[in-house]
Protein backbone atom coordinates (compact mmCIF):
# COMPACT_ATOMS: atom_id res chain seq x y z
CA UNK A 1 0.00 0.00 0.00
CA UNK A 2 1.82 3.17 -1.41
CA UNK A 3 2.73 5.36 1.66
CA UNK A 4 3.84 8.98 1.43
CA UNK A 5 5.87 10.46 4.30
CA UNK A 6 4.56 13.79 5.76
CA UNK A 7 7.27 16.01 4.59
CA UNK A 8 8.21 19.70 7.07
CA UNK A 9 5.79 22.39 5.21
CA UNK A 10 6.35 25.41 5.82
CA UNK A 11 3.05 26.73 7.70
CA UNK A 12 2.26 30.41 9.01
CA UNK A 13 -0.06 29.31 11.86
CA UNK A 14 -2.97 31.32 11.81
CA UNK A 15 -4.35 32.48 14.85
CA UNK A 16 -8.45 32.93 15.05
CA UNK A 17 -10.69 34.93 17.64
CA UNK A 18 -13.94 33.68 19.41
CA UNK A 19 -16.81 35.79 18.25
CA UNK A 20 -19.43 36.88 21.19
CA UNK A 21 -22.02 39.10 20.84
CA UNK A 22 -21.23 40.24 17.41
CA UNK A 23 -17.27 41.01 18.91
CA UNK A 24 -13.99 39.13 17.97
CA UNK A 25 -12.92 38.11 21.39
CA UNK A 26 -9.19 37.09 21.99
CA UNK A 27 -6.42 38.18 24.51
CA UNK A 28 -7.63 39.66 28.21
CA UNK A 29 -4.97 36.93 29.38
CA UNK A 30 -7.34 33.78 28.13
CA UNK A 31 -5.52 30.68 28.09
CA UNK A 32 -4.27 29.69 24.33
CA UNK A 33 -5.62 26.41 22.80
CA UNK A 34 -2.34 25.54 20.34
CA UNK A 35 -2.49 22.77 17.53
CA UNK A 36 -0.02 20.74 16.10
CA UNK A 37 -0.95 18.92 12.71
CA UNK A 38 -1.30 15.40 13.27
CA UNK A 39 0.89 14.40 10.25
CA UNK A 40 3.86 17.13 10.46
CA UNK A 41 3.95 17.48 14.10
CA UNK A 42 4.11 21.11 13.59
CA UNK A 43 1.98 24.01 15.07
CA UNK A 44 -0.64 25.07 12.25
CA UNK A 45 -3.18 27.40 14.74
CA UNK A 46 -4.08 28.79 18.11
CA UNK A 47 -7.02 30.62 19.53
CA UNK A 48 -8.25 32.00 23.27
CA UNK A 49 -9.50 29.25 25.35
CA UNK A 50 -13.26 30.75 26.88
CA UNK A 51 -13.57 31.55 30.62
CA UNK A 52 -16.61 30.87 32.27
CA UNK A 53 -17.45 34.82 32.28
CA UNK A 54 -16.97 33.97 28.63
CA UNK A 55 -19.55 31.21 28.04
CA UNK A 56 -22.20 33.43 30.43
CA UNK A 57 -21.96 36.37 28.14
CA UNK A 58 -22.38 34.35 24.83
CA UNK A 59 -25.40 32.54 26.59
CA UNK A 60 -26.82 35.73 27.42
CA UNK A 61 -26.10 37.58 23.94
CA UNK A 62 -27.77 34.68 22.39
CA UNK A 63 -31.11 34.91 24.79
CA UNK A 64 -31.20 38.43 23.98
CA UNK A 65 -30.89 37.87 20.44
CA UNK A 66 -33.55 35.45 20.37
CA UNK A 67 -36.19 36.93 23.23
CA UNK A 68 -35.88 40.61 21.27
CA UNK A 69 -34.13 40.99 18.39
CA UNK A 70 -35.10 40.60 15.05
CA UNK A 71 -33.85 37.25 13.78
CA UNK A 72 -36.31 34.95 14.93
CA UNK A 73 -38.92 37.47 14.14
CA UNK A 74 -37.82 38.21 10.35
CA UNK A 75 -39.80 37.10 6.99
CA UNK A 76 -38.26 33.48 6.63
CA UNK A 77 -36.86 35.00 3.21
CA UNK A 78 -34.35 37.22 4.83
CA UNK A 79 -33.63 34.92 6.73
CA UNK A 80 -32.78 32.67 3.35
CA UNK A 81 -30.81 35.83 1.96
CA UNK A 82 -28.53 35.52 4.74
CA UNK A 83 -27.64 32.01 4.66
CA UNK A 84 -27.16 31.68 1.01
CA UNK A 85 -24.77 34.76 1.42
CA UNK A 86 -22.90 32.37 3.78
CA UNK A 87 -22.76 29.79 1.50
CA UNK A 88 -21.27 31.94 -1.26
CA UNK A 89 -18.49 33.09 1.29
CA UNK A 90 -17.83 29.34 2.30
CA UNK A 91 -17.32 28.89 -1.82
CA UNK A 92 -14.75 32.08 -1.86
CA UNK A 93 -13.05 30.71 1.00
CA UNK A 94 -13.36 26.95 0.50
CA UNK A 95 -9.08 26.47 -0.07
CA UNK A 96 -8.64 28.28 3.82
CA UNK A 97 -11.19 26.28 4.97
CA UNK A 98 -10.30 22.86 3.89
CA UNK A 99 -6.62 23.81 4.92
CA UNK A 100 -7.23 24.58 8.10
CA UNK A 101 -9.51 21.36 8.80
CA UNK A 102 -6.50 19.55 7.17
CA UNK A 103 -4.18 20.48 9.11
CA UNK A 104 -5.97 20.39 12.08
CA UNK A 105 -7.39 17.05 11.72
CA UNK A 106 -4.99 15.28 9.30
CA UNK A 107 -7.38 14.65 6.47
CA UNK A 108 -6.22 14.59 3.13
CA UNK A 109 -6.96 18.27 1.08
CA UNK A 110 -8.56 16.59 -2.05
CA UNK A 111 -11.18 15.30 0.52
CA UNK A 112 -11.61 18.59 2.80
CA UNK A 113 -11.72 20.28 -0.40
CA UNK A 114 -15.03 18.06 -0.90
CA UNK A 115 -16.54 18.41 2.22
CA UNK A 116 -16.71 22.52 1.63
CA UNK A 117 -18.48 22.29 -1.68
CA UNK A 118 -20.89 19.52 0.08
CA UNK A 119 -20.88 22.09 3.38
CA UNK A 120 -22.09 25.59 1.06
CA UNK A 121 -24.70 22.99 -0.43
CA UNK A 122 -26.19 22.23 2.85
CA UNK A 123 -26.25 26.05 4.09
CA UNK A 124 -28.17 26.00 0.69
CA UNK A 125 -30.50 23.70 1.41
CA UNK A 126 -31.01 24.72 4.85
CA UNK A 127 -31.81 28.31 3.52
CA UNK A 128 -34.64 27.09 1.00
CA UNK A 129 -36.29 24.59 4.38
CA UNK A 130 -36.55 28.21 5.91
CA UNK A 131 -38.98 29.28 3.23
CA UNK A 132 -40.83 26.15 3.15
CA UNK A 133 -40.93 25.39 6.81
CA UNK A 134 -44.94 24.98 8.05
CA UNK A 135 -47.12 23.89 10.20
CA UNK A 136 -50.79 22.28 9.91
CA UNK A 137 -54.47 23.04 10.31
CA UNK A 138 -57.08 20.86 11.35
CA UNK A 139 -60.63 21.64 9.60
CA UNK A 140 -62.22 18.74 10.99
CA UNK A 141 -63.48 19.82 14.16
CA UNK A 142 -66.65 20.51 14.14
CA UNK A 143 -68.88 23.84 13.10
CA UNK A 144 -67.34 25.56 15.74
CA UNK A 145 -63.31 24.87 16.00
CA UNK A 146 -60.13 25.13 13.90
CA UNK A 147 -56.91 24.67 15.19
CA UNK A 148 -53.52 24.86 13.65
CA UNK A 149 -50.34 23.46 15.03
CA UNK A 150 -47.81 26.39 14.43
CA UNK A 151 -43.89 25.84 14.29
CA UNK A 152 -41.70 28.00 16.82
CA UNK A 153 -38.35 28.16 16.89
CA UNK A 154 -37.13 26.43 19.78
CA UNK A 155 -34.72 29.20 21.34
CA UNK A 156 -31.08 29.19 22.23
CA UNK A 157 -29.11 25.88 20.70
CA UNK A 158 -26.14 24.69 22.75
CA UNK A 159 -24.06 23.25 20.03
CA UNK A 160 -20.60 20.69 20.48
CA UNK A 161 -19.04 19.26 17.68
CA UNK A 162 -16.33 16.61 17.34
CA UNK A 163 -12.82 16.84 15.28
CA UNK A 164 -13.61 13.95 12.95
CA UNK A 165 -15.45 16.61 10.32
CA UNK A 166 -15.01 19.86 11.80
CA UNK A 167 -16.98 21.72 9.25
CA UNK A 168 -19.87 19.40 7.34
CA UNK A 169 -20.61 18.74 11.10
CA UNK A 170 -21.24 22.23 11.66
CA UNK A 171 -22.92 22.74 8.40
CA UNK A 172 -25.27 20.20 9.53
CA UNK A 173 -26.86 22.21 12.23
CA UNK A 174 -26.07 25.76 12.32
CA UNK A 175 -27.89 26.63 9.03
CA UNK A 176 -30.96 24.44 10.06
CA UNK A 177 -31.38 26.32 13.25
CA UNK A 178 -30.87 29.62 11.95
CA UNK A 179 -33.34 28.83 9.33
CA UNK A 180 -36.19 27.81 12.01
CA UNK A 181 -35.14 30.95 13.43
CA UNK A 182 -32.94 29.87 16.83
CA UNK A 183 -29.80 31.68 18.27
CA UNK A 184 -27.14 29.60 18.92
CA UNK A 185 -24.18 29.21 21.25
CA UNK A 186 -21.18 26.99 19.09
CA UNK A 187 -18.27 24.78 20.87
CA UNK A 188 -16.38 22.98 18.16
CA UNK A 189 -13.99 20.53 19.24
CA UNK A 190 -10.57 21.98 20.73
CA UNK A 191 -8.72 19.94 18.30
CA UNK A 192 -10.23 21.31 15.33
CA UNK A 193 -11.43 24.98 16.19
CA UNK A 194 -10.28 26.73 13.02
CA UNK A 195 -12.58 26.46 10.69
CA UNK A 196 -15.81 26.84 12.52
CA UNK A 197 -13.79 30.26 14.15
CA UNK A 198 -13.43 31.35 10.46
CA UNK A 199 -16.86 30.71 9.67
CA UNK A 200 -17.73 33.52 12.52
CA UNK A 201 -15.87 35.92 9.96
CA UNK A 202 -18.36 34.78 7.21
CA UNK A 203 -21.34 35.42 9.50
CA UNK A 204 -20.49 38.80 10.68
CA UNK A 205 -19.99 39.28 6.72
CA UNK A 206 -23.22 37.73 5.53
CA UNK A 207 -25.30 40.22 7.66
CA UNK A 208 -25.81 38.31 10.50
CA UNK A 209 -27.18 40.02 13.23
CA UNK A 210 -25.03 40.25 16.87
CA UNK A 211 -26.05 37.57 18.93
CA UNK A 212 -27.06 35.34 16.41
CA UNK A 213 -24.74 33.15 16.48
CA UNK A 214 -21.71 33.12 19.63
CA UNK A 215 -18.91 30.56 18.77
CA UNK A 216 -16.48 29.44 22.02
CA UNK A 217 -13.77 27.45 21.47
CA UNK A 218 -12.63 25.00 24.30
CA UNK A 219 -12.64 21.86 25.82
CA UNK A 220 -14.97 19.26 27.08
CA UNK A 221 -15.08 20.23 30.75
CA UNK A 222 -14.39 23.70 30.91
CA UNK A 223 -16.70 24.73 28.38
CA UNK A 224 -18.84 21.67 26.30
CA UNK A 225 -20.07 20.58 29.98
CA UNK A 226 -21.29 23.88 31.54
CA UNK A 227 -23.12 24.70 28.08
CA UNK A 228 -24.77 21.43 27.85
CA UNK A 229 -25.75 22.46 31.97
CA UNK A 230 -26.64 25.87 31.55
CA UNK A 231 -30.09 27.11 31.90
CA UNK A 232 -29.99 29.66 29.36
CA UNK A 233 -30.14 27.44 26.78
CA UNK A 234 -33.34 25.44 25.52
CA UNK A 235 -31.86 22.59 23.64
CA UNK A 236 -28.39 21.13 22.86
CA UNK A 237 -27.50 19.54 19.62
CA UNK A 238 -24.08 17.24 20.25
CA UNK A 239 -21.75 15.07 17.65
CA UNK A 240 -19.49 12.96 19.22
CA UNK A 241 -19.07 9.87 21.53
CA UNK A 242 -21.87 7.99 23.14
CA UNK A 243 -20.25 8.20 26.59
CA UNK A 244 -20.33 12.56 26.20
CA UNK A 245 -23.74 11.64 24.52
CA UNK A 246 -25.13 10.07 27.94
CA UNK A 247 -23.56 13.27 29.77
CA UNK A 248 -25.07 15.28 27.99
CA UNK A 249 -28.65 13.57 28.52
CA UNK A 250 -27.70 14.59 32.07
CA UNK A 251 -27.48 17.40 31.81
CA UNK A 252 -30.08 18.27 29.83
CA UNK A 253 -32.36 17.67 33.11
CA UNK A 254 -31.50 21.05 34.51
CA UNK A 255 -33.72 22.56 32.92
CA UNK A 256 -35.83 19.85 30.65
CA UNK A 257 -34.07 20.90 27.49
CA UNK A 258 -34.05 19.40 24.23
CA UNK A 259 -31.10 17.68 22.91
CA UNK A 260 -30.18 16.09 19.09
CA UNK A 261 -27.50 13.42 19.42
CA UNK A 262 -25.31 12.21 16.71
CA UNK A 263 -22.93 9.44 18.37
CA UNK A 264 -21.10 6.53 17.37
CA UNK A 265 -21.46 3.49 15.27
CA UNK A 266 -20.87 -0.07 14.75
CA UNK A 267 -22.06 -0.03 10.77
CA UNK A 268 -22.31 -3.81 9.40
CA UNK A 269 -22.53 -4.80 5.66
CA UNK A 270 -24.05 -7.65 4.82
CA UNK A 271 -22.39 -9.35 1.00
CA UNK A 272 -24.42 -11.96 -0.55
CA UNK A 273 -23.43 -14.63 -3.11
CA UNK A 274 -24.82 -13.01 -5.80
CA UNK A 275 -23.84 -9.24 -5.06
CA UNK A 276 -21.67 -7.58 -7.72
CA UNK A 277 -18.30 -8.30 -6.02
CA UNK A 278 -16.31 -5.38 -7.62
CA UNK A 279 -18.87 -3.32 -7.05
CA UNK A 280 -19.28 -4.25 -3.41
CA UNK A 281 -15.49 -4.72 -2.42
CA UNK A 282 -14.94 -0.93 -3.91
CA UNK A 283 -18.15 0.30 -1.68
CA UNK A 284 -16.46 -1.35 1.25
CA UNK A 285 -12.66 -0.11 0.88
CA UNK A 286 -14.39 3.61 0.20
CA UNK A 287 -16.63 2.65 3.93
CA UNK A 288 -13.14 1.37 5.60
CA UNK A 289 -11.04 3.99 4.38
CA UNK A 290 -12.82 7.39 4.35
CA UNK A 291 -11.73 9.52 6.99
CA UNK A 292 -9.14 6.70 7.82
CA UNK A 293 -12.23 5.13 9.29
CA UNK A 294 -13.09 7.98 11.48
CA UNK A 295 -16.68 8.57 10.08
CA UNK A 296 -19.75 7.56 12.13
CA UNK A 297 -20.90 5.84 9.57
CA UNK A 298 -17.42 3.53 8.48
CA UNK A 299 -18.11 0.14 7.27
CA UNK A 300 -16.48 -1.59 10.36
CA UNK A 301 -17.54 -4.87 9.92
CA UNK A 302 -18.90 -6.91 7.13
CA UNK A 303 -20.77 -10.48 6.67
CA UNK A 304 -20.03 -12.14 3.86
CA UNK A 305 -21.22 -15.42 2.36
CA UNK A 306 -19.25 -18.16 3.16
CA UNK A 307 -19.26 -19.38 -0.59
CA UNK A 308 -17.82 -16.35 -1.80
CA UNK A 309 -16.08 -14.89 1.65
CA UNK A 310 -12.56 -15.64 0.34
CA UNK A 311 -12.86 -14.76 -3.06
CA UNK A 312 -14.71 -11.09 -1.57
CA UNK A 313 -12.14 -10.68 0.73
CA UNK A 314 -9.36 -10.95 -2.34
CA UNK A 315 -10.80 -8.19 -3.80
CA UNK A 316 -11.27 -6.31 -0.89
CA UNK A 317 -7.74 -6.17 0.20
CA UNK A 318 -6.70 -5.53 -3.21
CA UNK A 319 -9.37 -2.56 -3.42
CA UNK A 320 -7.30 -1.36 -0.08
CA UNK A 321 -3.97 -1.65 -1.02
CA UNK A 322 -4.07 0.32 -4.13
CA UNK A 323 -5.11 3.35 -1.72
CA UNK A 324 -2.53 5.85 -0.91
CA UNK A 325 -2.09 6.81 2.64
CA UNK A 326 0.22 9.44 4.17
CA UNK A 327 0.99 13.07 4.23
CA UNK A 328 -2.50 14.80 3.36
CA UNK A 329 -1.27 18.01 1.57
CA UNK A 330 -0.47 15.58 -0.79
CA UNK A 331 -3.16 15.76 -3.41
CA UNK A 332 -2.82 11.84 -4.16
CA UNK A 333 -3.11 10.82 -0.66
CA UNK A 334 -6.70 9.60 0.28
CA UNK A 335 -6.56 8.20 3.48
CA UNK A 336 -4.88 11.11 5.52
CA UNK A 337 -3.27 10.98 9.25
CA UNK A 338 -5.23 9.87 13.02
CA UNK A 339 -6.31 12.90 14.95
CA UNK A 340 -4.13 12.35 18.16
CA UNK A 341 -1.93 10.00 19.90
CA UNK A 342 -4.69 9.21 21.87
CA UNK A 343 -6.73 7.66 19.15
CA UNK A 344 -3.71 5.82 16.98
CA UNK A 345 -2.80 4.06 20.64
CA UNK A 346 -6.73 2.59 20.68
CA UNK A 347 -6.37 2.03 17.32
CA UNK A 348 -3.40 -0.06 17.64
CA UNK A 349 -4.74 -1.99 20.82
CA UNK A 350 -7.95 -3.60 19.22
CA UNK A 351 -5.93 -4.65 15.77
CA UNK A 352 -3.30 -6.53 18.08
CA UNK A 353 -5.79 -7.66 20.37
CA UNK A 354 -7.63 -9.49 17.11
CA UNK A 355 -4.06 -10.28 15.91
CA UNK A 356 -3.62 -12.07 18.73
CA UNK A 357 -7.02 -13.91 19.03
CA UNK A 358 -5.92 -15.40 15.49
CA UNK A 359 -7.90 -13.40 13.68
CA UNK A 360 -6.50 -13.76 9.88
CA UNK A 361 -4.65 -10.26 8.54
CA UNK A 362 -5.44 -9.89 4.61
CA UNK A 363 -3.99 -7.03 4.48
CA UNK A 364 -2.11 -3.89 7.35
CA UNK A 365 -2.04 -4.90 10.51
CA UNK A 366 0.97 -3.18 12.35
CA UNK A 367 1.77 0.20 13.07
CA UNK A 368 4.49 2.21 12.28
CA UNK A 369 7.69 3.28 13.50
CA UNK A 370 6.57 5.75 15.93
CA UNK A 371 8.54 8.64 13.90
CA UNK A 372 6.73 7.83 10.69
CA UNK A 373 3.68 10.39 12.26
CA UNK A 374 0.43 9.51 13.10
CA UNK A 375 -0.23 7.35 10.90
CA UNK A 376 -2.07 3.44 10.68
CA UNK A 377 -2.25 1.50 8.05
CA UNK A 378 -5.37 0.22 6.96
CA UNK A 379 -5.97 -2.96 8.16
CA UNK A 380 -8.45 -5.95 7.15
CA UNK A 381 -9.32 -8.78 9.14
CA UNK A 382 -10.83 -11.86 8.06
CA UNK A 383 -12.35 -15.15 10.34
CA UNK A 384 -13.38 -12.71 13.30
CA UNK A 385 -15.65 -13.87 15.54
CA UNK A 386 -18.98 -11.41 15.93
CA UNK A 387 -18.13 -12.19 19.65
CA UNK A 388 -15.33 -10.38 19.78
CA UNK A 389 -14.40 -6.69 20.58
CA UNK A 390 -12.93 -5.59 17.40
CA UNK A 391 -16.62 -6.77 15.81
CA UNK A 392 -18.61 -5.10 18.33
CA UNK A 393 -16.93 -1.94 19.43
CA UNK A 394 -16.23 1.19 17.74
CA UNK A 395 -12.52 1.15 16.64
CA UNK A 396 -12.83 4.32 14.87
CA UNK A 397 -9.84 3.71 12.48
CA UNK A 398 -9.41 2.33 9.80
CA UNK A 399 -9.57 -1.18 10.50
CA UNK A 400 -12.25 -3.65 8.97
CA UNK A 401 -13.40 -7.18 10.51
CA UNK A 402 -15.00 -9.48 8.05
CA UNK A 403 -17.45 -12.12 9.38
CA UNK A 404 -18.50 -15.30 7.43
CA UNK A 405 -22.18 -16.19 7.25
CA UNK A 406 -24.19 -19.37 5.47
CA UNK A 407 -28.19 -18.20 6.33
CA UNK A 408 -29.14 -14.23 5.58
CA UNK A 409 -31.35 -14.59 8.54
CA UNK A 410 -28.00 -15.11 10.87
CA UNK A 411 -26.21 -12.54 9.34
CA UNK A 412 -28.96 -10.34 10.45
CA UNK A 413 -29.31 -11.59 13.60
CA UNK A 414 -25.23 -10.78 14.05
CA UNK A 415 -25.71 -7.56 11.85
CA UNK A 416 -28.67 -6.10 14.51
CA UNK A 417 -27.17 -7.91 17.61
CA UNK A 418 -25.03 -4.37 18.39
CA UNK A 419 -25.66 -1.45 21.15
CA UNK A 420 -25.48 1.06 18.38
CA UNK A 421 -28.08 1.41 14.86
CA UNK A 422 -26.52 4.42 12.66
CA UNK A 423 -25.89 2.66 9.29
CA UNK A 424 -26.13 -0.88 7.54
CA UNK A 425 -26.79 -2.53 4.49
CA UNK A 426 -26.30 -5.15 2.08
CA UNK A 427 -25.08 -6.13 -1.54
CA UNK A 428 -27.11 -8.86 -3.61
CA UNK A 429 -28.67 -9.02 -7.15
CA UNK A 430 -31.81 -10.37 -5.75
CA UNK A 431 -34.48 -7.25 -5.08
CA UNK A 432 -37.05 -8.77 -3.07
CA UNK A 433 -34.31 -10.09 -1.11
CA UNK A 434 -31.98 -6.79 -0.26
CA UNK A 435 -35.59 -5.10 0.46
CA UNK A 436 -36.43 -7.77 2.62
CA UNK A 437 -33.24 -7.36 4.14
CA UNK A 438 -33.25 -3.55 4.81
CA UNK A 439 -36.41 -3.27 6.07
CA UNK A 440 -35.51 -5.75 8.71
CA UNK A 441 -32.59 -3.84 9.72
CA UNK A 442 -32.42 -1.69 12.95
CA UNK A 443 -30.95 1.05 12.04
CA UNK A 444 -31.20 5.18 11.25
CA UNK A 445 -29.94 4.58 7.55
CA UNK A 446 -29.65 1.39 5.77
CA UNK A 447 -28.15 1.27 1.92
CA UNK A 448 -28.86 -1.43 -0.65
CA UNK A 449 -26.47 -1.62 -3.23
CA UNK A 450 -24.83 1.49 -1.59
CA UNK A 451 -22.86 2.71 1.29
CA UNK A 452 -22.18 5.63 3.39
CA UNK A 453 -23.90 7.44 0.30
CA UNK A 454 -25.63 11.25 1.86
CA UNK A 455 -27.56 14.05 0.72
CA UNK A 456 -28.75 17.36 2.58
CA UNK A 457 -32.10 16.02 1.19
CA UNK A 458 -32.11 12.52 3.61
CA UNK A 459 -32.24 12.87 7.11
CA UNK A 460 -29.60 10.86 9.25
CA UNK A 461 -29.35 9.67 12.93
CA UNK A 462 -29.07 6.66 14.82
CA UNK A 463 -31.09 3.76 16.62
CA UNK A 464 -30.29 2.92 20.02
CA UNK A 465 -27.18 4.47 21.19
CA UNK A 466 -26.05 5.99 18.48
CA UNK A 467 -28.27 9.12 19.42
CA UNK A 468 -31.64 10.92 19.00
CA UNK A 469 -32.71 13.07 16.27
CA UNK A 470 -32.39 13.59 12.95
CA UNK A 471 -30.23 15.89 10.95
CA UNK A 472 -30.85 16.48 7.39
CA UNK A 473 -33.97 16.80 5.30
CA UNK A 474 -37.20 18.59 6.14
CA UNK A 475 -36.93 17.24 9.54
CA UNK A 476 -33.82 18.44 9.97
CA UNK A 477 -35.13 21.71 10.43
CA UNK A 478 -38.52 20.58 12.39
CA UNK A 479 -35.44 19.29 15.14
CA UNK A 480 -35.08 22.86 15.89
CA UNK A 481 -38.81 23.58 16.84
CA UNK A 482 -41.53 23.40 19.36
CA UNK A 483 -45.06 22.86 18.10
CA UNK A 484 -47.94 25.17 19.92
CA UNK A 485 -51.07 23.64 19.10
CA UNK A 486 -53.86 27.04 18.43
CA UNK A 487 -57.48 26.68 18.56
CA UNK A 488 -59.77 29.44 16.91
CA UNK A 489 -63.25 29.02 18.11
CA UNK A 490 -65.76 30.91 16.21
CA UNK A 491 -68.90 29.84 18.70
CA UNK A 492 -71.02 30.86 19.81
CA UNK A 493 -69.85 28.71 22.78
CA UNK A 494 -71.97 26.08 24.42
CA UNK A 495 -72.36 26.98 27.82
CA UNK A 496 -70.39 24.78 30.65
CA UNK A 497 -72.88 24.88 33.29
CA UNK A 498 -75.71 24.26 31.83
CA UNK A 499 -74.37 20.56 31.06
CA UNK A 500 -72.47 21.23 27.72
CA UNK A 501 -69.07 19.08 27.78
CA UNK A 502 -65.97 21.41 28.65
CA UNK A 503 -68.06 24.35 26.95
CA UNK A 504 -68.20 22.97 22.85
O1 LIG B 1 -15.06 12.46 21.54
P1 LIG B 1 -15.82 13.37 22.60
P2 LIG B 1 -13.52 12.05 21.51
C1 LIG B 1 -16.32 8.48 19.11
C2 LIG B 1 -15.20 7.63 18.54
C3 LIG B 1 -14.01 8.16 19.22
C4 LIG B 1 -14.54 8.45 20.59
C5 LIG B 1 -13.78 9.45 21.42
O2 LIG B 1 -15.40 6.29 18.91
O3 LIG B 1 -12.97 7.21 19.28
O4 LIG B 1 -15.84 8.96 20.34
O5 LIG B 1 -13.59 10.66 20.70
C6 LIG B 1 -16.85 17.69 23.72
N1 LIG B 1 -19.70 17.77 27.98
N2 LIG B 1 -16.65 9.61 18.27
O6 LIG B 1 -13.00 11.76 22.88
O7 LIG B 1 -15.04 13.42 23.87
C7 LIG B 1 -15.47 17.76 23.12
O8 LIG B 1 -14.80 18.92 23.57
C8 LIG B 1 -19.90 18.38 26.80
C9 LIG B 1 -17.74 9.41 17.37
O9 LIG B 1 -12.80 13.07 20.76
O10 LIG B 1 -17.21 12.89 22.63
C10 LIG B 1 -15.81 17.77 21.63
O11 LIG B 1 -16.21 19.07 21.25
N3 LIG B 1 -19.04 18.27 25.77
C11 LIG B 1 -18.24 10.70 16.82
C12 LIG B 1 -17.01 16.81 21.55
O12 LIG B 1 -17.55 16.78 22.87
C13 LIG B 1 -17.95 17.50 25.93
C14 LIG B 1 -17.23 11.73 16.52
C15 LIG B 1 -16.68 15.39 21.11
O13 LIG B 1 -15.72 14.84 21.95
C16 LIG B 1 -17.69 16.84 27.14
C17 LIG B 1 -16.19 11.81 17.50
C18 LIG B 1 -18.61 17.00 28.19
N4 LIG B 1 -18.46 16.40 29.39
C19 LIG B 1 -15.91 10.75 18.33
N5 LIG B 1 -16.54 16.13 26.99
C20 LIG B 1 -19.23 10.59 15.69
N6 LIG B 1 -20.52 10.63 16.02
O14 LIG B 1 -18.88 10.53 14.52
C21 LIG B 1 -16.09 16.35 25.74
N7 LIG B 1 -16.94 17.19 25.09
Amino acid sequence: MPFIAPGRPAIAPRHLPMLIDGEFVDGGGRDIITRDSPAHGLPVSSCPAATRDDLDRAVAAARRAFDAGPWPRLHAADRSAVLMRVADLIERDAEELAMLDTLEAGKPIRQTRTEMRDSASWWRYAAGQARSLHGESYNNLGPKALAMLLRDPVGVVGMITAWNFPFPLISQKLPFALAAGCTVVVKPSEMTSGSTLHLGRLLVEAGLPAGVVNILAGDGPSVGQPLAEHPGTDMTSFTGSTAVGRKVIEASARNIKKVGLELGGKNGMIVCEDARLDEAADALAFGLLLNTGQCCQSSSRVYVHEDIHDAFMSKVAAAVERVTFGDPLDERVMVGAIVSERQLDRIASYVDEAAAAGCRVETGGKRLSANEGLFFPPTVFSGVSHDSRIAREEVFGPVLSAIPFRDLDDALAMLNDTRYGLAAGIWTQDAGRGIRAVRAMRAGVVWLNAWMEGYPELPFGGYGESGLGREGGRIGIEEYTEIKTLLLNSGPRSEWWAGAPEGK
